[in-house]
């Protein structure tokens, strides 16, 4: 494994002439559809530094849309997968089984929320854990409905697209979608009409009465929510939402999903982000942050559901790949040793004390209207100063300045107006802090 030194270095345009030059290859030959945040070319990259092919090394605040909450090249994950490619690189655990894969089920029963009896089913992708746990919710009640949120995003498979709220650029013109989808209202804070405090109480309660009144309870399969959601804006749904939906779930005999895709392995500060609120899911979402960059995602829930589904109605030929499943027990051997939890909670601490610092210092910083996540999943919302009028414009130009300035940001929200930090957990605070910096100084640029 090569140690990637941890310091920011520009040495050229961002981005620079090798990458320019092999986007221009790219453009040739990938289609167009598939895009780019930033069109700079990575050589290698590990803790908080992405290096690019012309040598110029960038602080990373989007690990890869949080994937690589270890590092790019995590010991421990390199060691694992390495070890198991070198032993076989598949066999299909449909055809013949391997330890690794029981492995992985184990971890999660064991890190999930509830000490009652659990099982998994791995998978590749999010798209396809959350597929996979509508099917079983699905067989299980009987029942075909599903009720997502507003702003919620779940993929961009045919059923998954049809989850996900957002039409641009997830859905517009890919249809029809799949039926038997209902979205209901979610408690975002910053925009609830009649304010914050009242978020929780009254978006559960107007979901609860579309769901009885326009779908009827007893037609419900399951209800995935985002516990913070991620493409949505990085929106913590206010205080007692979570709750009260997953109260009205147990009531009405409705399984209760929690997708975790991107809150979920420690990147909220909390192995999950619904133990936030007490809230033990029925079944559980994961991918992402779980296997330090390999494709690996997860089903894990209750075993009487995770069961329903009869033998060799779940699957997929790469599924709980080896080498994937040996990278996650590398990331989540990784999460325990360097507390990252505890890690994710300075992080928050560090980033929301100079976001709020900027906010009342910087003379456009009331454009920030609202500053918000938990742990490493943090973000800003940008409006037009003196209102609350979405203004993704601050959003893009305040990425392409940090951008410039060797600083990788994501943006996110529905109204493209969020401006949202994924570090590594594993980042050093002097780096975080020298991002934090540039972050400020492009204030100061837009
Ligand atoms: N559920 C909560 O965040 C993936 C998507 C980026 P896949 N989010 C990043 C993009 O533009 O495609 C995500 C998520 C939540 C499901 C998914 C889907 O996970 O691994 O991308 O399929």
């Amino acid at each position: 494994m090569t140690e990637i030194p941890q310091e920011r270095r520009v040495v050229t345009a961002i981005p620079g002439p090798k990458s320019v030059e092999l986007q221009a290859r790219r453009l040739a030959t990938v289609a167009a559809g598939v895009g780019s945040t930033l069109p700079v070319f990575t050589a290698r990259a590990g803790g908080g530094i992405i290096e690019d092919v012309d040598g110029n090394r960038l602080i990373d605040l989007g690990s890869g849309i949080a994937v690589t909450s270890v590092g790019a090249s995590a010991e421990a994950v390199v060691r694992r997968a390495s070890a198991q490619l070198a032993d076989f690189t598949h066999t299909c655990f449909m055809v013949t089984p391997y330890e690794g894969y029981v492995e992985v089920c184990e971890q999660l029963a064991e890190l999930t929320p509830g000490d009652h009896a659990k099982k998994s089913a791995l998978f590749n992708s999010g798209a396809e854990a959350v597929e996979n746990a509508v099917k079983i919710a699905r067989i299980h009640t009987k029942r075909t409905a599903v009720v997502v949120f507003d702003h919620g995003y779940h993929g961009r498979t045919n059923l998954t697209m049809a989850l996900t709220a957002k039409n641009m650029p997830y859905k517009q013109g890919f249809g029809p979608f799949a039926p038997e989808v209902y979205r209901v209202p979610v408690a975002y804070g910053y925009r609830w009409p009649t304010g914050a405090e009242n978020a929780g109480a009254e978006a559960s309660a107007q979901a609860i009465d579309q769901i009885n009144k326009q779908i009827g309870a007893e037609n419900v399969a399951a209800i995935i929510i985002e516990p913070v959601l991620g493409e949505g804006g990085f929106i913590e749904p206010a205080k007692g939402f979570l709750p009260a939906i997953a109260q009205f779930a147990k009531d009405n005999g409705i399984v209760f999903v929690a997708d975790e895709i991107q809150s979920g392995f420690c990147r909220t500060g909390q192995w999950f982000a619904c133990e936030d609120e007490g809230i033990v899911p029925d079944l559980i979402t994961t991918a992402k942050g779980i296997a330090g960059g390999l494709p690996l995602s997860a089903v894990t829930g209750r075993a009487e559901i995770m069961d329903s589904a009869h033998s060799g109605g779940l699957g997929g030929t790469y599924g709980g790949n080896p080498v994937a499943c040996a990278g996650a027990l590398g990331a989540i051997e990784t999460m325990r040793e360097l507390d990252l939890n505890g890690k994710a909670k300075r992080i928050e601490e560090v980033m929301k004390g100079r976001l709020a610092e900027m906010q009342s210092k910087l003379g456009n910083g009331d454009i920030i209207g609202d500053i918000r996540g938990r742990g490493a999943m943090i973000a800003i919302e940008l409006v037009k100063s003196g209102t609350k009028d979405p203004d993704p414009q601050a959003a893009a130009d305040l990425a392409k300045a940090c951008h410039a300035e060797g600083v990788l940001v994501l943006t996110c929200g529905t109204y493209g107006n969020v401006l949202r930090f994924l570090p590594p957990l594993v980042i050093g605070e002097d780096l975080l802090n020298e991002a934090l910096d540039v972050i400020e100084q492009a204030f100061g640029r837009i």
